[in-house]
């Protein structure tokens, strides 16, 4: 009886290797293709999953005019309202703001909302 089960499961197994072979080839494309079948997202932890989903960008931006907690507090306020903003971290001691955002995030929009705030976005570096 036991090794019975083995044999269907073992029967199974190949059986869905050749269905991966088939559709790696279905589409004429060939190698590449089957190398994207074989890397299917089976193994994957959940936050390779999420960052395969959502590429994200890392951007530092020079701010002029902090001089306080409160002031980098004030810019990361304003600027985690953006679209796309994951995360934002000001230091005004560095004069910097950091952020973490979808890589569609409106950068034009990232300054404004640093200028609404009160500071100067001097440019990405
Ligand atoms: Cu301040």
């Amino acid at each position: 009886m036991k090794g019975k089960s083995v044999l269907i499961i073992a029967t199974l197994a190949v059986a869905g290797i050749i269905v991966a072979k088939s559709d790696a080839f279905a589409c004429g494309e060939g190698k590449t293709h089957g190398q994207e079948v074989k890397s299917a997202p089976t193994f994957m932890s959940p936050v390779m999953l999420m960052s395969a989903e959502s590429e994200t960008i890392e951007k530092t931006i020079k701010v002029d005019g902090m001089t306080c907690g409160s002031c980098a507090k004030s810019i990361e306020r304003s600027v985690k309202k953006v679209n796309g903003i994951i995360e934002v971290k000001a230091d005004y001691k560095a004069g910097t703001c950091k952020i973490k955002a979808k890589k569609d995030v409106n950068m034009e929009e990232v300054f404004k909302a640093i200028e609404k705030a009160g500071f100067k976005p001097v440019g990405e570096i």
